[in-house]
């Protein structure tokens, strides 16, 4: 079904991970393609609360395949073809999705890794943002979600300077959600995606939903629109399931509804 991604659901999270490793798992416009069916197949999943993306091998990405571009491309189309709707179709998706960084994430594979809402890093991953190395301006929504991550003047630096982050750096600037050690890496990443699957999966979706608008919106504006999201969060099985363990006094138990 797929052939240069793997994909399987476990306990209420999707696993996608990126599986070119002798290529340090880098985009062709297939793998571009089936990311984003994996991404759609997972926002239509009742079963899926979660998404996972990480990378096989040594490395999360290392960016566009050079070695499948050439200079009679018109690269304005191939992100207009390709990575735009892959983009967008991570944008639209409503669920949480977490980042497991596991190595370096290069050029496009760092836009991926900062449109996720989650970025576990492990402690020899480093973050590159790669393009202007061969002349290029960061794509793929990179600059939009790297300023707002760490900053307008962090973000102008990382993308002119192209040199390599390291994880605990990449920590203290805002980049990783939390650095994971090698030797717990499965076990933490698990433990942290199927701890997010096990939350109120809708409200979560409204939560992005909301933060994204945010930006966009004035004060006033927002206030309506906020209004309509804890409308419709109030209508779920889990806001009942919330209140109701409160008041016995118990965990609650979110089914995602
Ligand atoms: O539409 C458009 O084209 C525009 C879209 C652009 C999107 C982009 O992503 S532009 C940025 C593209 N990516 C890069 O410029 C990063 C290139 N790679 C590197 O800088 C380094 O490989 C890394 C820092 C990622 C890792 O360095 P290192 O020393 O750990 O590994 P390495 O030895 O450089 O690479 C290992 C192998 O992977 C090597 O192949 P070999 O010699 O063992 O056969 C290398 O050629 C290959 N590889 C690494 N990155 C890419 C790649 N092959 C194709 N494309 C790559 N991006």
């Amino acid at each position: 079904m797929y052939e240069t991604i793997t994909y399987r659901i476990e306990n209420g999270v999707a696993w996608l991970s990126l599986n070119r490793p002798d290529k340090l798992n880098a985009f062709t416009s297939q793998m571009n393609k089936e990311i984003q069916r994996a991404m759609k197949q997972s926002s239509n999943s009742h079963e899926v609360r979660a998404i996972v993306i990480t990378g096989e091998g040594r490395a999360f990405c290392s960016g566009q395949d050079l070695a499948d571009v050439d200079d009679s491309m018109n690269l304005g189309q191939m992100l207009r073809d390709d990575y735009g709707p892959m983009m967008k179709e991570i944008a639209r998706c409503e669920k949480p999705i977490i980042a497991a960084v596991n190595g370096v994430a290069a050029g496009a594979g760092f836009s991926l890794a900062l449109a996720c809402d989650f970025r576990l890093v492990s402690e020899k991953a480093s973050f590159l943002n790669a393009f202007v190395n061969i002349g290029l301006i960061p794509d793929s929504g990179n600059l939009y979600y790297l300023s707002r991550i760490v900053g307008h003047a962090k973000a102008l630096e990382l993308s002119v300077l192209g040199e390599k982050v390291p994880a605990a750096e990449a920590e203290k600037m805002g980049l990783a959600t939390k650095v994971i050690g090698v030797e717990d890496w499965n076990e933490q990443v698990t433990a942290f995606a199927e701890n997010i699957a096990s939350r109120p999966t809708k409200a979560i979706g409204l939560i992005k939903r909301y933060l994204e608008a945010s930006y966009h919106l004035s004060f006033e504006e927002y206030l309506k629109e906020e209004a309509e999201g804890q409308r419709i969060a109030g209508l779920t099985k889990d806001y009942v399931e919330g209140v109701t363990a409160f008041t016995e006094k118990r965990k609650a138990q979110f089914i995602g509804e």
